[in-house]
């Protein structure tokens, strides 16, 4: 893929359809009614700056407008706010201001973070036992237990006026994706699963479900 002489006359993201950091992008850019050309990184091992938009961290989602590049998913939200013509409101991590709320935004990352490189050690063929492994489970595993335990009175202090947060998609994202790559069995958190179901029935989380690309 290259990343010059390309019409950046509406936003080209970079990403993949496997991907849940690039799924609260695309769920954002449905939400704000941004259309956008979608560019798949076909091989995730991939070292070539280029592949990832010129992103030196070799991470996905990238979005590239007339502006430049935007490296990582609060960032590519954030810009897809500015071409937004729509009267959403928008609830970012900012604006959390409670600390159960603002804890569930930080542990959802972090979830987000640790599942990546669990799944990139099983892609990559790195070690699936031993010390560090069995530590990011328990770390996994622990932050599991407090989303359950906390998600409904956390998304209870969220003032209802909002359109979308940032908290809501990233943690739709995050559990749905765990079941995807079979990194977790979801069912039995009851509370997360219930959130999903009623948070799933929106189009944009419809529009955008989990697949292998191709
Ligand atoms: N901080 C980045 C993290 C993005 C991230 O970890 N993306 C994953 C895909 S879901 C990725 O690029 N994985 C490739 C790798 O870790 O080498 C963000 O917020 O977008």
């Amino acid at each position: 893929m290259t990343v010059a002489n390309e019409d950046l006359t509406r936003p080209i993201l970079i990403g993949r359809s496997s991907s849940h950091f690039t799924r609260i992008a695309r769920i954002f850019a449905a939400e704000l009614g941004v259309a956008y050309d979608f560019h798949i990184l076909r091989d995730i091992m991939s070292p070539n700056l280029q592949d990832y938009g010129g992103n030196p961290a070799l991470k996905i989602p990238v979005l590239r407008t007339a502006r430049g590049s935007w490296f990582g998913t609060l960032n590519v939200c954030r810009e897809l706010r500015r071409h937004s013509t729509n009267k959403a409101r928008v609830l970012w991590p900012e604006d959390l201001t409670e600390s159960l709320s603002a804890n569930l935004q930080e542990l959802v990352l972090q979830t987000m973070a640790t599942e990546v490189t669990i799944v990139m050690s099983r892609v990559g063929g790195g070690a699936q036992s031993g010390a560090h492994h069995d530590k990011l489970r328990t770390s996994l595993l622990n932050m599991m237990a407090w989303l359950e335990q906390n998600v409904d009175a956390a998304l209870a202090e969220l003032p209802s006026e909002r359109s979308v947060s940032f908290l809501e998609v990233s943690l739709y994202c995050l559990v749905m994706h765990l079941s995807f790559r079979e990194v977790l069995d979801t069912t039995p958190y009851a509370a997360l699963t219930a959130f999903c179901q009623r948070f799933g029935q929106r189009a944009s989380c419809v529009e955008t479900t989990f697949r292998f690309d191709t």
